[in-house]
C-alpha cells in the first residue's frame, strides 16, 4: 500500500505572495489545508517536484518545525529527490540562500516572516527561492497564486516526524533527507570574502562591538563568527538564544525596535560598533558610538570602500538600490564611474541584475545590504564589512560617515510609517494622489513646488519584464522628494510608507537633525496626500 495520500482541498482565498513571500497570522497558516496548498502550488508552479532536491529551513519562529515536518512530507510525496535541511530546521535567509547555490539545488523553502514579530499570535511566513538563491520573480510568484485558486488535492507522505536534531542522512519514502550544519558553510563563505585577520586584531586591539541578535536566527551565526572566529569576548551577542516568539521581542533592527542597544550605544562607556539583525537574518542596523548609520548612507559607505574587503578588492560591477532608497549611493556611484540602478521595493529585482554581472552591491531603505556572495540581503555581511572597513582605515564610525558627507554630500533621509490602517482608507488615499499626478507638477505645497510626479514602473534590463505601480514620486524644485506606497510585508491593515529625502552637496549644513532637515519636505507631501484629512493621523507610528 502506497503511503503517498492525495488530499481533496479547495482553494483558499489570499494566498497571494507579498513583497518577500506568503506572510499571514500563524493561526492562519495553521488553518486546515492552508500550508499544504501553498506548499503543493509552489511544486505545482514550478513543474513538479520529482527528482529535484531542495533546501528548506526557517527562522524558529512558532510553527516552524511542525511546518518543516509537513514541508519534508509533502516533498517526499511529491517525489522529490533530496532536501537540505539546517538542523533544527533552522537556517537565515543568506544561509539558506548560499546553500541553494552552493548545493546546486532547485531552489528552497525559507520559513520566515522576517522582522515581523512571531508566535501563536503572530506572524508566519513561507516563501519560495529559485535554483539561482534568490527570491522568486514576480513570474513565479505569480504563477503560485495562480496554482493557489486551482488547486483541488495536494499530496503528503504518511510517515512520522523526521529527527532534524542529528546531522546526517535519513530517508523519507525515496527521498533523501539530508540535516547540516547552519551555520558552517556560512561562516566558511565569510572568511572568503572579509579580512578576518584585520578584523581580529582590530578586536584584539580593545575594539568593542555590541551585536543584538534580538532572540532570533542570527545569534548562533553571530557567535560564531564574531566570537568564536574573531575572537570578540564572550557575550559581545547579545539576545543571541534564538526562541520561537523572539523573547516578545520585535525583531526588527531599527532605532524604534533596537532600542536598548540604541540608548546603549548613544550611552556612556559606548562600544565602538553595534549593529542589530532580523527574525531571519537578513536585515541590519550599524550604529556606531553615538552616531546611527541609515540605511540608505550604510549602502553608500560600503560602495565607496568595498574595495578595502579581498572579496572585492577587484572592484564593483556595478550597484544598485530600491527606488525608495536614498540617492546617497548615486553620488558614490557617478564619482566612481559605476553603474547604478533604481529597482522597485523587494530584493527579488536585485537577482537578474546580479545574475547578469550588472551589479555587485545592492541596497535598501527597509535595513538592508547585500552583494552577489548570495541572492539575498545578508544582516551579518554588512556587519562584517563595515568591521573590515573599520579595520583597514582605522578609523571610527563617526569619522567614516562625517568624511563620507564631506566628500560626497549628504543625503538627508526618513522614512514614516503609518501602521494599522484601514486598507481601504490607504488605498483611497494612494489612489487619489495617483490620480493627480499629471497635475501635480506646479503646485506649490507647504512651500515647496512641485517639479515632477509619477508612478514608479520598472523594467527589467535583463529580461524585460515591467512592474507597474511600484510607488508614487513627487520630486519638488531643488531636487527634495517624497515617495508614498503601501507596505507589502505587513499581515493586518495597511501600512503607508512615506520615504523622505533631501541632498545637500555640503560643505555647509551636513550637520542637520534629519528630521529638522526634512521638515519642509514632510509638510508638503502631508498636504499632497491629505494624510491628517483622511486617514486622521498627524504623526507616524515609527520614524527610521
Ligand atoms: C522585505 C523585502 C525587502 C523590502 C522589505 C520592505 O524584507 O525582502 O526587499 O524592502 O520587505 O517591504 P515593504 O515596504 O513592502 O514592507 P524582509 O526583511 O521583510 O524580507
Amino acid at each position: 500500500m502506497s503511503q503517498i495520500a492525495t488530499v481533496a482541498t479547495e482553494p483558499i482565498q489570499g494566498q497571494k505572495p507579498g513583497t518577500s513571500g506568503l506572510r499571514k497570522k500563524t493561526p492562519v497558516f495553521m488553518q486546515r489545508h492552508f500550508l499544504e496548498n501553498f506548499v503543493q502550488s509552489i511544486f505545482d508552479a514550478i513543474g513538479g517536484a520529482a527528482g529535484k532536491s531542495f533546501v528548506l529551513g526557517g527562522d524558529g519562529r512558532y510553527f516552524n518545525d511542525r511546518a518543516a515536518q509537513v514541508i519534508l512530507r509533502m516533498a517526499a510525496a511529491n517525489r522529490a529527490r533530496r532536501v537540505i535541511v539546517g538542523r533544527g530546521a533552522l537556517l537565515s535567509t543568506p544561509a539558506a540562500s548560499h546553500l541553494i547555490r552552493l548545493r546546486r539545488t532547485d531552489g528552497g523553502i525559507i520559513l520566515s516572516a522576517s522582522h515581523n514579530p512571531g508566535g501563536p499570535d503572530e506572524d508566519f511566513g513561507v516563501k519560495f527561492n529559485t535554483p539561482n538563491g534568490g527570491p522568486a520573480p514576480e513570474a513565479v510568484t505569480e504563477a503560485i497564486h495562480r496554482a493557489t485558486e486551482a488547486i483541488t488535492e495536494y499530496r503528503i507522505y504518511e510517515a512520522h516526524d523526521v529527527d532534524l536534531s542529528n546531522l546526517g542522512e535519513t530517508r523519507l519514502g525515496e527521498m533523501v533527507v539530508e540535516v547540516v550544519d547552519p551555520v558552517a558553510d556560512y561562516a566558511d563563505l565569510m572568511e572568503t570574502l572579509f579580512d578576518f585577520n584585520a578584523i581580529r586584531a582590530m578586536i584584539a586591539g580593545g575594539f568593542r562591538v555590541r551585536f543584538d541578535a534580538m532572540c532570533a536566527v542570527t545569534g548562533p551565526y553571530a557567535v560564531e563568527i564574531l566570537e568564536n572566529r574573531l575572537g570578540a569576548p564572550s557575550g559581545t551577542v547579545v539576545n543571541r538564544l534564538p526562541l520561537n516568539d523572539f523573547g516578545g521581542l520585535h525583531p526588527d533592527p531599527n532605532p524604534v525596535w533596537a532600542k536598548v542597544l540604541m540608548d546603549e550605544m548613544f550611552g556612556a562607556d559606548a562600544p565602538d560598533f553595534g549593529a542589530a539583525s532580523d527574525g531571519d537574518g537578513d536585515r541590519n542596523m550599524v550604529v556606531g558610538k553615538g552616531v546611527y548609520v541609515s540605511p540608505s548612507d550604510s549602502l553608500a559607505v560600503i560602495a565607496a570602500n568595498a574595495h578595502l574587503a579581498p572579496g572585492y578588492a577587484a572592484g564593483l560591477a556595478g550597484v544598485a538600490r530600491s527606488m525608495p532608497t536614498s540617492a546617497a549611493v548615486d553620488a558614490v556611484a557617478a564619482a566612481k564611474g559605476l553603474d547604478c540602478y533604481e529597482t522597485p521595493t523587494g530584493w527579488k529585482f536585485f537577482g537578474n541584475l546580479m545574475d547578469a554581472g550588472k551589479v555587485t552591491l545592492c541596497g535598501e531603505e527597509s535595513f538592508g545590504t547585500g552583494s552577489d556572495h548570495v541572492r539575498e540581503k545578508d544582516g551579518l555581511w554588512a556587519v562584517l564589512m563595515w568591521l573590515n572597513i573599520l579595520a583597514a582605515r582605522r578609523d571610527s564610525v563617526a569619522d567614516v560617515m562625517a568624511g563620507h558627507f564631506r566628500t560626497y554630500g549628504r543625503n538627508y533621509y526618513s522614512r514614516h510609517d503609518f501602521e494599522g490602517l484601514d486598507l481601504a482608507a490607504a488605498t483611497a488615499v494612494l489612489d487619489r494622489l495617483r490620480g493627480r499626478m499629471a497635475d501635480l507638477p506646479g503646485t506649490v505645497a507647504a512651500g515647496l513646488t512641485v517639479a515632477a510626479a509619477d508612478d514608479f514602473a520598472y523594467t527589467d534590463p535583463v529580461d524585460g519584464s515591467v512592474s507597474a505601480g511600484q510607488g508614487l514620486r513627487i520630486v519638488f524644485d531643488g531636487g527634495a522628494r517624497a515617495v508614498m506606497r503601501l507596505s507589502g510585508t505587513g499581515t493586518t491593515g495597511a501600512t503607508l510608507r512615506l520615504y523622505l529625502e533631501r541632498s545637500v552637496p555640503g560643505p555647509d549644513g551636513l550637520d542637520t537633525d534629519p528630521q529638522e532637515a526634512l521638515a519642509p519636505v514632510i509638510a508638503a507631501a502631508h498636504e499632497l496626500a491629505g494624510i491628517e484629512a483622511h486617514l486622521d493621523r498627524s504623526e507616524p507610528d515609527v520614524i527610521t
